[in-house]
């Protein structure tokens, strides 16, 4: 991943409470939104480190939301973990800039925050086992969980209509009738699957389901799974963490989790929603979420899957014709790949549904 030149990661580590010198500043992870980085610092002991990230500006116009947020529900995670077994590992918590902020924002107007780095965890871009399914599902179960206790006021919406898919799909009618790139043409099987599909677009938002505190981004990659215990350790990127449908998140589980391909994996045919992954998302979602999950909200598990991949499925295909302005790219196409991979997804949850949900009812009477 290359990280933006104008701006300065070293000098915006110098104002962070790190602890020791900072020896080594390096990207991190693949996210595709903010620039992530690794930083080392030298101690009298074992070396420190930290991950420093600079909040991508075109995706959060008002970065200090964001970080009033994240400021809120960090210190709410931690109170409600602090003397638990391995409490601080367990969820973010933000390391104070030297003027004593919990943010530094740059001479450029640029917003940086730092977190301690979760030893000996990682996130993986796919699912390789049913029990990391599982482990990955309970965690942001439980994250949910933890957060619906979060004192009033309501958090800021980071992101306007962040899962509105019918104003999703009205953002990719508008790209195919602008088609500034000149791309429509290119694109015209994966315009077709998303027009045929517009019906589905508003089935959650006119459910009447409640609102709560949800995390938004539940990618599989989103969670660390602890490398001795295979265990979902701790949730991460909580810029987008604010009122939703908690659907939002498990759909998003299911769409990154249950097929062994990557996002933008080229080979369609090693696309597919895999039945025993989906089952262990679902046992490990119900096992962390019973004390509030309704039956409402869980009719709509396995619709939610199809639902959220056809959701990023469109945002993709408009990024590809609105020429690559939102997600990173790392090669020609790339949105286009990866709203193909979505696409091929929904085919295959579609061929599956009516059993998955029949899944979903023996799990929940169990
Ligand atoms: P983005 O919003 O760009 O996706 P993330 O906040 O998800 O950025 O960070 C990118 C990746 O860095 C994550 O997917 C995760 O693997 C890793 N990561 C983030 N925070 C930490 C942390 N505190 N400790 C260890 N790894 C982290
Ligand atoms: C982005 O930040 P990251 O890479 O975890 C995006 C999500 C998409 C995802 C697709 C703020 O997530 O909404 O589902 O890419 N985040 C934002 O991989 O738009
Ligand atoms: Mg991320």
């Amino acid at each position: 991943m290359a990280v933006n030149e104008a701006r300065d990661p070293r000098a915006a580590a110098s104002h962070f409470q790190f602890q020791g010198e900072v020896v080594a500043l390096e990207p991190y992870g693949n996210g595709h939104i903010n620039d992530t980085l690794l930083v080392t610092c030298r101690t009298g002991a074992a070396p420190a480190h930290y991950i420093l990230q600079n909040i991508n500006r075109s995706v959060f116009p008002s970065p200090a939301i964001v970080m009033q947020n994240i400021e809120r529900v960090t210190a709410h995670l931690g109170r409600q973990l602090a003397g638990t077994p391995d409490g601080a590992r367990r969820a973010l918590t933000l390391i104070p800039a030297r003027d004593g902020k919990n943010w530094h924002v740059d001479g450029q107007g640029e917003t940086w925050r730092a977190y301690p780095f979760v030893e000996d965890a990682h996130g993986h871009e796919t699912a390789t086992s049913a029990e990391q399914a599982y482990q990955a599902a309970h965690a942001f179960g439980r994250f949910q969980h933890l957060v619906s206790s979060l004192p009033a006021p309501r958090l800021h919406e980071t992101i306007p209509d962040f899962h509105h898919t019918p104003k999703r799909f009205a953002a990719l009618e508008r790209a195919i009738a602008a088609d500034p790139m000149n791309r429509a043409r290119l694109a015209r099987p994966e315009i077709e699957f998303a027009l045929a599909r517009q019906s589905i677009t508003g089935v959650l938002i006119e459910a009447n389901l409640p609102e709560r505190i949800t995390h938004n981004d539940t990618k599989f990659n989103n969670v660390l799974l602890d490398d001795a215990s295979g265990e979902g350790v701790c949730v991460v990127d909580l810029d987008t963490v604010m009122p939703g449908l908690v659907l939002y998140d498990f759909g998003d589980m299911v769409r990154t989790t249950t097929s062994p391909a990557e996002e933008d994996e080229r080979d369609l045919s090693k696309v597919t929603m895999q039945f025993p992954l989906f089952e262990s998302l679902v046992r490990g979602y119900i096992d962390s979420t019973r004390a509030f999950l309704t039956a409402a909200e869980r009719q709509f598990l396995a619709f939610s899957g199809k639902l959220i991949t056809f959701e990023i499925g469109i945002r993709f295909l408009t990024d590809y014709l609105n020429g690559d302005t939102y997600f990173k790219i790392h090669r020609e196409g790339h949105n286009l790949d990866r709203s193909r991979t979505q696409f091929k997804l929904v085919e295959s949850i579609e061929q599956q549904e009516e059993k998955m949900n029949r899944l979903v009812e023996s799990v929940a009477v169990a």
